[in-house]
């Protein structure tokens, strides 16, 4: 007799993404008649070390972006695979697919192809159990206590996802002074409509950058800094105690023949030259996070920064790409101390869960992120709660691809049983507060 949570239907379809761009779409069907759908998100900054996102590559299509070899690897093979598959079996199911793909970093079938069956086949076993998809993922990942993330919510575009008008990629507020996840929203929801009021004022465009966030197109890191100051403060909020700021440098994109470009402020640094350009921007503004300092290879010089901003949370994106053998290899360097998780990073859910396991035990902490790629799947609201990661980087709130994840949460956030974490996810919270 067929179980009722086994696999009867696997579909997938290709969609576009938040920049229009092509992505997979996978549908799964149980016997007992529930779904699950998801999708992949893509990245822009990628990091060398990430699964692969297969692309066809034919120009005539989609400008070379279409992923019909991915759908086709999902409508056969994986297809195939997965057929009478117990959807309750997460673990199982994701071990078969990477044996099924049987490369390192899913490059035969493709890793949008993968996580985005990996996490239909969790919503569908959600549907299947009657339970919220946080609370399934919280039982996959044994959390005993799933907790509302705290937003780091972009205000200020640069780097690959606003046609590198500013060197560092992201300015983002941290709502550090509120006492619930809907307080946390309106904080920066009013940071980021004063941002736009202050360039207004100034003459600037306040056109949307890939995230939803404004892009000032500053030559140097402190005006978008002193900006965000300003913002802050417009908007009636103490920067520092109400608001935090934090950055994402996404440091590979500036790195070429072993040098650091800074096109705006025209100089090209060496590693331990841009460690003491942040550390120094940390000591003058109320910076508790500093996503990317270095290259992705970069292992020295990402050691000094990690030493050179004590009380800081030094997060690891390209460098670690939610892979747990990168994410070992920095632990045991005393390398970072916080880990970025993107799904598709990794290419499935298990692997994805085993990277924040990882870093839990060596008491890194956790930041879910989305990509600049994004669709209207709210996947990464669910699964923040469910590993009570303590963190979510989406983006602005601004576009329906990023509210989709936002508005999901506030939906959680009726659930009486999920405290809000407020700051006790971030690193360095401790050395800043005895400091
Ligand atoms: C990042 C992400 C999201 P991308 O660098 O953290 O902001 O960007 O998805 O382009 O890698
Ligand atoms: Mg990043």
């Amino acid at each position: 007799m067929t179980s009722p949570s086994c696999i009867t239907r696997i579909h997938a379809r290709q969609i576009l993404d938040s920049r229009g761009r092509p992505t997979v779409e996978v549908d799964i069907e149980l016997a007992d008649g529930s779904t699950g759908r998801a999708c992949a998100p893509s990245g822009a900054s990628t990091g060398r070390h990430e699964a692969w996102e297969l692309r066809d590559g034919d120009q005539a299509r989609f400008e070379g972006r279409s992923v019909f070899q991915a759908i086709d690897n999902v409508r056969t093979e994986i297809a195939r695979a997965l057929s009478g598959a117990d959807a309750m079996a997460q673990k199982r199911i994701d071990h078969r697919l990477i044996d099924l793909d049987g490369t390192d970093g899913l490059r035969r079938l493709g890793a949008n192809a993968v996580v985005a069956t990996s996490l239909a086949v969790c919503r569908s076993a959600a549907s299947h159990a009657r339970i919220p998809l946080y609370r399934h993922i919280a039982a996959l990942a044994g959390t005993a206590c799933p907790t509302m993330p705290m937003p780091m919510v972009n205000i200020l575009s640069g780097g690959a996802h606003a046609g590198r008008s500013m060197d560092l990629q992201d300015f983002l507020a941290v709502p550090v002074g509120a006492q619930s996840y809907s307080e946390a929203l309106d904080m920066v929801g009013r940071v980021r409509s004063a941002a736009a009021t202050v360039m207004a004022e100034a003459g600037q465009s306040v056109l949307l950058a890939d995230e939803g966030g404004l892009s000032p197109g500053f030559d140097r890191a402190e005006t978008a800094l002193d900006l965000m100051m300003a913002a802050i403060s417009r908007a009636e909020l103490r920067p520092g105690s109400d608001i935090a700021i934090a950055l994402d440098v996404a440091a590979s994109e500036l790195f070429a023949d072993g040098l650091y470009e800074l096109k705006g402020e025209k100089r090209r640094l060496d590693g331990g030259d841009l460690v003491a350009l942040l550390a120094d921007i940390v000591g003058r503004y109320p910076v508790i996070s500093v996503e990317d300092p270095l290259d992705q290879d970069d292992w020295d010089h990402w050691r000094q920064a990690t030493l050179a901003m004590p009380g800081v949370q030094v997060l690891g994106d390209d460098l670690f790409v939610t892979n747990p053998k990168r994410i070992a290899s920095g632990i045991e360097r005393g390398v970072a101390n916080a880990v970025l998780i993107k799904v598709n990073q990794n290419g499935t859910l298990t692997g994805t869960l085993e990277a924040m396991a990882a870093a839990r035990a060596a008491g890194y902490a956790t930041v879910v992120s989305a990509r600049s790629g994004e669709t209207e799947d709210p996947f990464i609201a669910d699964l923040a709660v469910g590993t009570g990661a303590g963190q979510i980087k989406i983006g602005s709130v601004r576009n329906s691809d990023r509210l989709a994840k936002y508005n999901q949460l506030l939906r959680i956030e009726e659930d009486p049983g999920i405290a809000f974490a407020g700051t006790s996810g971030i690193a360095g919270q401790t050395v800043r507060a005895a400091a």
